[in-house]
């Protein structure tokens, strides 16, 4: 099933798979490292800008990015819940040799939490992480089961976190697809939570293994489009949002009018979507934003849809990241975000696995 199914449903509508190892290792620190600088880079705009006068959110955004540099001296930026727990999620893969196990996962986010419950997660989700963690817990997804009277959580917690699970199989999506499900339900019972962490894990492992040099948009959106259109069943939420992209890639609509149409908020289907269009529009220039790396723009495109900046741009970075690879990372940006060695560890960490698997990671 499973290469067949990667061969009809994703491969062949995004190029060449990427084959060479070293890039591939390459694309692997791009992804977690897009998806630590989205985080760090966005956070100080998740509550809100106050824009001096006559100056826009992408100029501010612009004039952030240039200048941090020289700003920075010795004080880091720091990583939210979103890098918190895709940690979380990448060390328990690399702990259980490139597997899911429900319980070793649920767990480190407890401890994740209790260690350091500062790092501005979710108003929801915290009141059953401390559950996770408990051995007295018999069913491990009954938890999140509670939440929100019983329809489960639709917050993007899940989607957030779930880039290092795009990596974790060179080609079988349909176990890519399979843990990022589970692995949400573990704190977002609601589809749209879950859902939402399917469509953006597929997104990191199809632009994992397309060839940026010959990426064609509308083949890598018909690819999510046939996973969505089959997760979703009769459902046309997040599956209309990527046809709705389609259209919007040609008219080109202001970034107001993005967030509008796909969300800029921090429900899964209000966000997911439009870290998905941010990295496809920002493969070709935008008029404001004076870059040529491509990482750099997709993440101040990410952040300038406002809203909930640092988790849009954290996923928009993982997904460039894994599409560009670790030479469009600024140097820079290793000097000034937290834990840039923690996360090339763990791409690295995890390319091992999955190369030690003969590249196949499929065995569950
Ligand atoms: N929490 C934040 N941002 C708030 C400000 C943080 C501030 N900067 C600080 O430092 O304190 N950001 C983080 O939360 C998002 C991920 O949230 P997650 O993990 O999904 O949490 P939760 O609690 O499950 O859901 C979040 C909210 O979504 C609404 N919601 C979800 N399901 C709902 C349902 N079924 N019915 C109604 N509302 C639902 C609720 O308001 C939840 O509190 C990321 O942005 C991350 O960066
Ligand atoms: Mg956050
Ligand atoms: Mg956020």
């Amino acid at each position: 099933m499973s290469q067949t199914f990667y061969r009809q449903h994703l491969c062949d509508c995004t190029g060449a798979m990427a084959q060479v190892g070293s890039s591939l290792r390459s694309r692997f620190r791009g992804c977690l490292l897009g998806a630590l600088a989205g985080d760090c880079l966005g956070c100080p705009y998740e509550s809100g800008t106050l824009l001096p006068k006559g100056v826009t959110l992408m100029e501010n955004v612009v004039e952030f990015f240039q200048s941090f540099d020289s700003k920075r001296g010795a004080s880091k930026l720091t990583f939210t819940d979103d890098t918190a727990m895709a940690r979380s999620v990448a060390e328990s893969l690399i702990h259980c040799k490139g597997k899911y196990n429900a319980r070793d996962m649920a767990r480190r986010f407890s401890e994740e939490y209790a260690r350091e419950p500062g790092r501005g997660y979710g108003a929801n989700v915290i009141d059953i992480l401390p559950a996770l963690g408990d051995p007295n817990t018999e069913d491990i997804y009954a938890p999140a089961k509670t939440q929100f009277d019983g329809s489960g959580s639709y917050g993007n917690g899940g989607a957030m976190r779930i880039a290092p699970v795009g990596l974790c199989s060179s080609e079988n999506l349909e176990r890519v697809i399979e843990i990022a499900r589970e692995s949400s339900k573990l704190t977002h019972a609601n589809k749209l939570g879950y859902n939402g962490a399917v469509l953006q894990a597929c997104a990191v492992h199809s632009a994992l293994h397309s060839d940026p040099v010959t990426f064609d948009t509308t083949s890598f959106l018909d690819g999510l489009l046939r996973v969505m259109d089959r997760v979703e069943g009769t459902d046309d939420l997040y599956a209309g949002k990527l046809r709705e992209m389609k259209k919007m890639l040609a008219s080109d609509p202001s970034t107001e009018d993005v967030a509008k149409k796909l969300g800029n908020e921090i429900a899964a289907h209000r966000s997911v979507p439009a870290a998905v269009y941010s990295v496809l529009r920002c493969l070709r220039p935008v008029q404001g934003i004076p870059t040529d790396n491509r990482l750099e723009r997709t993440l101040i495109y990410a952040i300038s849809l406002d809203g909930d900046t640092d988790t849009i741009a954290s996923m928009a970075g993982a997904i460039a990241g894994a599409l560009y690879g670790r030479e469009e990372v600024p140097e820079a940006w290793l000097e000034a975000l937290e834990a840039t060695a923690d996360a090339l560890r763990q791409a690295d960490q995890l390319f091992d696995i999955m190369q030690g698997e003969g590249g196949r990671g499929d065995q569950k």
